[in-house]
């Protein structure tokens, strides 16, 4: 049997009832199919693609905690530590009710070629919890990520793994999680990122992930001979992704017209582009209410109760939600529009046969592992200036930033191209990330 398809039933049967995670393996080892047939039999004898398809270990525990009104409560806790070749652990953590070890197995492998991508040495993980935010007080909060860390702290460190956000986990999130991991190990350490700017966070690191997702756009219509000037931007989410995608789509003088949340999207003919707007965003996702519809109210724009905006026409699509956002009608729908760029910018917001759907008939698509690498971009910074014990500027941070996202575009653009595959950015992605990791295994031996 072909090496691929052997590690993909593989996969399937000793990860059972793991549908996301088989999901994102079969969605890069597809488009790694070329190399791999070029450099089968070393990594047979090597058995890369067994171990590059296990975790170099996955924690599950118990965080137990009380509520406000002193009743016990017990949520799960994960850490999967993916692949550690090419430096310290690195990924963010998930607080959301739909996390389980299938999510955090798809999230840490995506996370290992991304990392891998933006040049830094970072290996992949990504960890969380089943915890519910919505609705809890701040107490509530502070309390499980105490809960959380009294664990995870055995795992964790400046040198050998380092957290970050992800949905669920912000800023108030990470210095709770911070605070405990001092108290626990007396360490003061840049055990993890996207910390406040008073204990050791970077300048920019809110606004990356959606900074760099435009400046990957950005590089991309360019190298399309076209620009963001007069676009039309549909746009998923309205986290912190989200925001930080409107705002730097608003000053490279695009248009974006919807922002979306779990109870449906709204649509703002005239864009999301004042000041006003944009920090709306901000205090929606304040106030934990978990509703966009909030931001039709205050601005008198149509909402759309229980719908996604992708059957809205616009020139180019932003998905800034989370997984499997968008499937065969969604796919069907954006080609139907005539859409041309199609940019994942949450991770893995498509399922693969709309995927593939939307590749069949011309659309350009961007791949999230390289399209929103920005945000651990940032994060591996702030390792950097954590480690000099320094600051660099929002201009330095962001100059850095720009010039990942470049090289990052550029990279898969033209690993593509070496494979006969030019044009496809998304194999292009699957493969400039795989090959510095198996450079790296190769070099450490079998372990
Ligand atoms: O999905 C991601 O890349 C993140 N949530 C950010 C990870 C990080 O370590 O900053």
């Amino acid at each position: 049997m072909n090496y691929v398809d052997e590690i993909l039933q593989r996969v399937k049967e000793q990860n059972p009832a793991q549908p996301e995670f088989h999901q994102t393996v079969e969605e890069v080892l597809e488009s790694l199919r070329p190399v791999i047939d070029r450099n089968e039999e070393a990594y047979r004898r090597n058995a890369i693609l067994e171990r590059m398809t296990a975790p170099d270990r996955a924690i599950q525990f118990r965080v137990a905690w009380v509520d406000d009104q002193g009743q016990a409560q017990v949520n799960y806790g994960y850490r999967v530590q993916f692949n550690g070749a090419i430096g310290p652990y690195k990924g963010g953590l998930r607080f959301h009710p739909s996390v389980n070890m299938s999510i955090m197995k798809f999230l840490g492998f995506e996370q290992t070629f991304k990392n891998s991508l933006t040049s830094l040495p970072m290996g992949g993980a990504k960890g969380g919890s089943d915890f519910d935010p919505r609705g809890k007080s701040d107490r509530e909060v502070m309390r499980f990520c105490q809960a959380f860390m009294d664990e995870l702290y055995k795992y964790v460190g400046a040198d050998m793994d380092v957290p970050a956000g992800d949905i669920g986990v912000g800023a108030r999130e990470v210095g709770y999680l911070f605070g405990q991991y001092k108290r626990l190990t007396s360490r003061y350490e840049g055990m993890i990122t996207g910390k406040g700017m008073s204990y050791g966070g970077s300048l920019i690191r809110p606004e990356a992930t959606g900074f760099g997702a435009v400046y990957y756009v950005n590089e991309m219509l360019k190298s399309f001979g076209d620009s963001i000037e007069g676009k039309t931007f549909a746009v998923s989410g309205f986290g912190n992704v989200a925001w930080g995608t409107v705002q730097k789509v608003t000053e490279l003088g695009g248009k974006v017209v919807t922002i979306s949340g779990p109870d449906g999207y709204i649509y703002d003919e005239d864009g999301i582009n004042t000041e006003e707007k944009i920090n709306f965003m901000l205090e929606m996702r304040a106030s934990g209410r978990d509703k966009v519809q909030d931001y039709a109210d205050k601005f008198g724009v149509p909402f759309f109760p229980g719908q996604k905006p992708w059957g809205v026409k616009a020139d180019i699509l932003m998905p800034c939600a989370t997984q499997n956002e968008i499937k065969m009608p969604e796919a069907e729908q954006i080609v139907a529009n005539g859409t041309k760029y199609y940019v994942e910018v949450a991770n893995m917001p498509t399922t693969n046969d709309a995927m593939a759907y939307l590749k069949k008939n011309g659309v350009i698509v961007a791949p999230s592992k390289a399209v929103n690498a920005g945000g651990v971009a940032v994060s591996g910074l702030e390792m950097s200036q954590n480690s000099m014990r320094y600051n660099w500027t929002a201009e330095e941070v962001d100059a850095k930033l720009k010039q990942i996202m470049k090289n990052i575009y550029w990279n898969s653009f033209n690993a593509a191209k070496e494979y006969g595959m030019e044009g496809d950015l998304v194999a292009g992605a699957n493969i400039a990330g795989f090959q510095k990791v198996v450079d790296a295994m190769m070099a450490q031996g079998v372990v």
